[in-house]
């Protein structure tokens, strides 16, 4: 996929009245402060695309931007943090669940997983849930540049093993744009 353009399209608060245009979407999912916003950033090549924070909770809404004027990315909120005494499938809140089980548009998840902590139960939780509602996802591995060259081998290993389903794994780092090429020709798979 060659991104030529990308622009913010709108936010929301609730299923209701997301767009009705049938453009295919390609969503982004993972624990708050993965790095999802930092991945749209990268992937479109607009820094200020979509907001950053080093705080987790930033993205609290479902945001799209239309790239390309044919498809969606969507940003979800972030799971996994405000988890404390609840399990972690109840802390995503019904917009996520939701978003996720009733949305026909849904072309493919990408599951946002720091590579510094493959294999969390929160992760696992999520791929579950793709799995049963039948939605095909790929995992990318981010902060990838934070790993170093002896970790490396192992974080890969213990994601392809807790992610037998994953469509692709990509290893990638926003800060330096590796894996960038690779992801935008596994979503090239699916644009179709
Ligand atoms: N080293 C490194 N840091 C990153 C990378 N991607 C994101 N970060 C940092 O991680 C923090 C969180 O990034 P965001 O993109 O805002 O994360 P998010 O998943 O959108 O977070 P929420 O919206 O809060 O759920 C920021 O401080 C980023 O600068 C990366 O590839 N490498
Ligand atoms: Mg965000």
């Amino acid at each position: 996929m060659n991104i030529t353009s990308a622009e913010f399209f709108c936010s929301y608060s609730s299923l209701d009245g997301l767009p009705g245009d049938g453009r295919p979407e390609f969503v982004f999912v993972g624990r708050s402060n993965v790095g999802k916003s930092s991945l749209l950033n990268s992937l479109c090549a607009r820094k200020g695309l979509a907001k950053t924070s080093s705080t987790p909770g930033k993205t609290r809404l479902i945001n799209y931007f239309l790239v390309n004027k044919e498809l969606y990315f969507v940003d979800l909120p972030g799971y996994g943090y405000a988890a404390i005494g609840k399990s972690e499938r109840e802390s995503w809140g019904p917009l996520l669940s939701d978003y996720i089980r009733k949305r026909d548009e849904i072309r493919l998840v990408v599951s946002l997983i720091d590579a510094r902590h493959p294999g969390m139960a929160s992760d696992l939780e999520m791929m579950e849930y793709l799995e049963y509602c039948d939605r095909p996802f790929g995992v990318v591995m981010t902060k990838w540049d934070k790993l170093k060259q002896s970790e490396k081998m192992k974080a890969r290993r213990t994601m392809e093993s807790c992610a037998p389903k994953a469509k692709f794994i990509v290893n990638y780092s926003s800060f330096s744009g590796d894996g960038r090429s690779g992801l935008l020709a596994q979503l090239d798979n699916f644009s179709q």
